[in-house]
């Protein structure tokens, strides 16, 4: 169960859709809308999908403006439809969104992130399995892969930042999200995902047209050393700019001295403009 999701995950579902849509009085198909834009929690079995009881008498207590797209959970509901490995219903709740007014990036700050935190806090507290954590990741993927042609900016490119996640760190959607972040701020990004190791960042940085900055995220504790290793040979080798950020920095990481730590996407995103900004006005001066 999602914790901060009102409308979390049936535990025991029962109900068939049939009966869900007689109990609330609407037609079947209705009730089958309701599922697959992720307002009524349900799961998958025996080819159908099934609700339960208590779903059904949270969603009928359910102020009538929620219901009709005003003040929507959007990270409940794309929450209930990633855990249930539902892609095609987790991009209806998207598209949903982005109806009632959500910018793409929004979509990534403002239900995806959040949807991912719920899910990460509910394996914390043993509530769902890391089988569960991988699906949801899994249709989290297929959904930044539709979502990132959205960033796409038209036109000269403010030049290149490198993103990867440290060496020993798994988790690939921060870089995911980071680069889509970023080229809608009208860079050009090379994103190496997860686990990267200090070669790949010199070798794509090294070879990159115009580089601006190194971006360095860890979301798994106990990376530190390997980001200072990291941050020092980028360093040492390319003398650019480098940020780092994420869940996984300790204390420790401030002995790489980057140019900035970060600790959300916002402040990531103001730190590379800010470097950017640096870079472009001393171009001009030696010019
Ligand atoms: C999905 C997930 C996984 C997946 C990753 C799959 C994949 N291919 O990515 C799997 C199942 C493999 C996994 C594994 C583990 N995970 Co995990 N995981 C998550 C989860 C649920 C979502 C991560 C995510 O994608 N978030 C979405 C992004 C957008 O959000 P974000 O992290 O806030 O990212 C932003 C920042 O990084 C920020 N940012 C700030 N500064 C900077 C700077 C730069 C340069 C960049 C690029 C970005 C950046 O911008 C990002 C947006 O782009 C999180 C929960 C959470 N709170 O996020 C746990 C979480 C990160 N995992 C955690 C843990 C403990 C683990 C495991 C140790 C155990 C486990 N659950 O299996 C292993 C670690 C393996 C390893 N060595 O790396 C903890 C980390 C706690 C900690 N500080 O160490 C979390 C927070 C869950 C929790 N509440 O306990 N995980």
């Amino acid at each position: 169960m999602i914790k901060e999701s009102k409308s979390s995950q049936p535990t025991d579902p029962t109900l068939t859709l049939t009966e869900a849509a007689d109990l609330l009085g609407v037609h079947y198909m209705t009730v089958y809308r309701y599922v697959r834009t992720g307002r009524l929690p349900a799961v998958k079995a025996g080819g159908g999908w099934l609700v339960n009881k208590s779903a059904i008498d949270d969603f009928a207590s359910t102020p009538p403006t929620t219901k009709s797209e005003g003040n929507v959970d959007w990270p409940a509901r794309l929450g209930d439809r990633l855990l249930a490995g539902d892609e095609a219903g987790a991009w209806n709740v998207i598209e949903a969104s982005m109806t009632s007014g959500l910018e793409p990036s929004e979509v990534y700050l403002d239900a995806l992130a959040p949807a991912l935190a719920a899910i990460g806090s509910a394996w914390a507290a043993g509530e769902i399995s890391i089988a569960d954590e991988h699906r949801a990741t899994a249709v989290t993927n297929r959904l930044i892969g539709r979502l990132g042609p959205r960033f796409h900016r038209p036109g000269q490119t403010r030049g290149t930042i490198v993103l990867g996640a440290v060496a020993g760190d798994h988790h690939a959607v921060p870089t995911a999200i980071a680069s889509d972040l970023l080229r809608g701020n009208g860079f050009t990004v090379f994103d190496l995902g997860a686990n990267s190791p200090v070669e790949s960042f010199l070798d794509t940085a090294g070879s990159a047209d115009r580089l601006i900055a190194v971006g360095i995220t860890s979301s798994a504790a106990g990376t530190d050393d390997q980001m200072i290793a990291t941050v020092a040979a980028i360093k040492e080798e390319l003398q650019c700019p480098v940020v780092i950020g994420g869940h996984g920095i300790g204390s420790k990481a401030r002995d790489a001295h980057p140019d900035a730590i970060t600790a959300s996407a916002t402040e990531m995103l103001l730190a590379f403009n800010e470097i950017a900004e640096l870079a472009i006005s001393a171009r001009t001066k030696t010019a």
